[in-house]
């Protein structure tokens, strides 16, 4: 289907200044607006991806925007060689309402992980007499919490960490969902934390069995290792309770929040700790010059008050229950979806590439020819994530858009 010249003038502007660090699928946006974005044709989508579980809330939602507009008029930025009228408030909002004793802001989520690891190590060497440089920190194998050096050290998937050595050192990888191997590292003196995603989201939304996030948090204890739990995607409402820890009333030591926490309006993250780790972390040891800046943090209280306020996170839990049952009569007799899987409004379907190469990649040009817009992970993942703000008639609305598209690529022997 031939683009509009300014679709294609938009892309050309991409791909010749821009690095070619990303395969977008070809949509030029302009405009969003809950669950909604349209193209610059003025073509209308249903958002399934909110910008990786970044906009929670809906697009540009306008109680946010209100306080981002009334803050960036009086004061964007101090920098901490000053106090200001809005971190501490904020501060003290968002440890209230996820009872820890302090938070550190930053700004990206990769930044909230780095953040979470130099306390841990801290807290090793300070509080559980590690010795020096030796502190080790566990991951799990199909884990992603960003692109940076530090980040990228502890992937296992080629595309992260490829050509990028050498290596943050310290670091251990076990496979996911698999406690045998947890204790293992666990018993090992210099073992300072372990850190996980509740669900694995750049994994392909791996949801590991249930009460396995409880013996961590056991063993974790157990063995005098501190738990970081990575919330960055999963929290905020996005699996249909506020922390997808909370289905298991699991408490990390450390948590990091990110992505939502703003709404999608700027970027902002947050890592939360009790003061026995916090303040393991001295005047001048860490920071960043936008840190837990007066506009970050207002925009951050009204994105979590949205959360609260809307109920959001009861709305993802019935929804998402809603969306797996519809899809999953449908996979019953599907000839080319595999599976679904996810919690509340992060779900995804693994499609069986072996019919056809890039066979979900068709399948997300197609669901965006038809008004949706969602994109593969790993091949042959499809993400279904719509901001928590949809409605049952939108929800039922994609639920049909989906399966009508699924059903294009059916084997035409197969009767659904
Ligand atoms: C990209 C993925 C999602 C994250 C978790 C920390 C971070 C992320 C669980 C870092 C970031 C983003 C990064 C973005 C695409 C997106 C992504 F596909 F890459 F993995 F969501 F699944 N923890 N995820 O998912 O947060 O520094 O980006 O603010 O790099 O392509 P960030």
């Amino acid at each position: 289907m031939d683009k509009n010249p300014e679709t294609q003038r938009f892309i050309d502007l991409e791909y010749n200044y821009g690095a070619h660090n990303y395969k977008p699928i070809p949509v030029v946006l302009s405009k969003g607006e809950g669950v909604y974005l349209w193209d610059v044709d003025g073509k209308k989508y249903f958002d399934f991806l909110s910008a990786y579980s970044a906009v929670n809330q809906g697009h540009c939602h306008p109680e946010i925007l209100k306080v981002l507009n009334s803050q960036a008029n009086k004061l964007t930025l101090t920098s901490r060689a000053f106090y200001n009228d809005v971190l501490g408030v904020y501060e003290k909002y968002i440890t209230d309402l996820f009872k820890y004793d302090k938070v550190l802001a930053m700004n990206t989520g990769v930044e909230g992980g780095e953040t979470a690891i130099k306390l841990a190590r801290k807290w090793g060497y300070l509080k559980k007499k590690i010795p020096h440089n030796e502190a080790r920190i566990v991951f799990a194998n199909g884990n992603f919490w960003g692109r940076t050096l530090a980040a990228i050290s502890s992937s296992d998937d080629p595309s992260s960490y490829k050509d990028f050595g050498p290596y943050m050192p310290g670091y251990d990888i076990i496979p996911y969902n698999d406690l045998i191997s947890l204790e293992e590292k666990l018993k090992y003196h210099n073992t300072a934390a372990f850190m996980i995603e509740p669900i694995q989201g750049e994994a392909g939304v791996i949801v590991p069995d249930e009460g396995y996030l409880s013996s961590v948090r056991l063993l974790c204890s157990k063995y005098n290792v501190l738990l970081i739990i990575d919330e960055v995607q999963t929290g905020l409402g996005r699996t249909g309770k506020m922390l997808a820890s909370d289905y298991e009333k699991v408490r990390a030591d450390i948590l990091i929040l990110g992505k939502a926490l703003s709404g999608g309006v700027l970027p902002a993250s947050a890592v939360l700790a009790n003061d026995e780790i916090m303040l393991c972390i001295n005047p001048g040891e860490h920071g960043s010059t936008f840190g837990g800046n007066p506009l970050a943090s207002s925009v951050c209280m009204a994105a979590l008050k949205v959360i609260v306020d809307e109920n959001l996170s009861n709305n993802s839990y019935l929804l998402g229950e809603k969306f797996r049952s519809s899809l999953k009569s449908y996979i019953d007799k599907s000839s080319i979806v595999l599976s679904i899987r996810g919690k509340g409004l992060l779900n995804a379907i693994e499609i069986d590439n072996n019919k056809k190469n890039d066979l979900a990649w068709d399948i997300c040009l197609k669901l965006k020819e038809k008004g949706l817009l969602a994109k593969p992970t790993h091949g042959n993942i499809i993400r279904f994530a719509p901001p928590l703000v949809i409605t049952e008639e939108q929800l039922d609305n994609c639920i049909q858009i989906i399966i009508s598209t699924l059903k294009i690529y059916e084997d035409s022997k197969i009767e659904i």
